[in-house]
Order: structure tokens, then sequence, then C-alpha cells
């Protein structure tokens, strides 16, 4: 990467659990602790087309329904998170979906005992990080 490339982006959501249980200032402060730079955030309400969207490879399974209701059922926090490969290390600060099994010191093995309630969405590759993006801060791409 050559000095004036920018640093890979992350779509990040903190979801509606981590709201209502006003978790939002201890997981952006878990993000900037690390280092990561906060690009973009907004506070929205994911409505049906938009969950369907941004769920794509989800919609045609068991669990979706259940999730659906979850994620357009409060308001969340949606983030565009930069820095030196930030995918794979946000990733490893949010830890496993199950928050049962996901390692401690993580945020879900931390704040969650659930595998739908889990707190947080963060891109799990550069190409989904480009669509989820553009998905929800089209005015970025
Ligand atoms: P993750 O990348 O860890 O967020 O997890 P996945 O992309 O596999 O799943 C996306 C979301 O679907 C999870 F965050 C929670 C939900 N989910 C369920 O509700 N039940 C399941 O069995 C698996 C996932």
């Amino acid at each position: 990467m050559s000095s004036n490339s920018p640093d890979e982006r992350s779509l990040v959501l903190i979801k509606p659990d981590a709201v209502r249980r006003g978790l939002v200032g201890e997981l952006l402060s878990r993000f900037e602790r690390k280092g990561l730079r906060i690009d973009a955030m907004a506070h929205r309400t994911m409505d049906a087309t938009l969950a369907d969207e941004h769920y794509a490879e989800h919609v045609d399974k068991a669990f979706y329904p259940p999730l659906k209701d979850f994620m357009t059922g409060g308001p969340l926090v949606a983030l565009v998170l930069s820095g030196d490969q930030v995918i794979d290390v946000v990733r490893g600060l949010v830890g496993a979906t199950d928050g049962r099994k996901a390692a401690a010191g993580t945020i879900r093995g931390d704040l969650s005992l659930s595998n739908r309630e889990n707190l947080v969405h963060a891109s799990d590759s550069t190409d989904s990080a480009k669509r989820e993006i553009a998905l929800w801060f089209p005015e970025l791409g």
C-alpha cells in the first residue's frame, strides 16, 4: 500500500440491542481506543427494504424473519470505520457470532448472551464492505 492509499474501511452497525442497553458509548470507545477512525456515523432505523439488501445472503434462511424483526425494531448507529486492516481488526474486537461462545475480551464475549442480539455487525471482507458502505452511506461512494 503506498503512503497515498486510503486505509481500508468497514461498515459497522451498533445494533438495536446495544442502543436499547445504553452501550453505544462503550462500543464507540472500544473502537476509538483501538486507534480506528470514525469516517461516518448516523443514527438510523433500518427499514424492511434495507434489511433485505443488507442481509441479502441470509434472506432465505430460517433465522432471517426474527433477525429482520430485531434489526428493524429500533434505532441503531451505523458507522464507517477506517484504519490499517480495519475489517479483520474489527471482526477480532467483535468476536464470534454467538455471544455465548465468543471469547472473553471481545465485545460479544463480554456483553452478549445471544446468537441474534449480538450487539454489532461488521463487514467480513473488502467486497462486503464496499457493498455495505454503498447501501448505508451512498454519499461516500
Ligand atoms: P456475523 O458475521 O458474526 O455477524 O454473523 P453472520 O453473518 O453469520 O450472521 C449475521 C447475523 O445473523 C448475526 F449477527 C446474527 C444473525 N444470526 C442469527 O440470528 N441466527 C443464526 O443462527 C446465525 C446468525
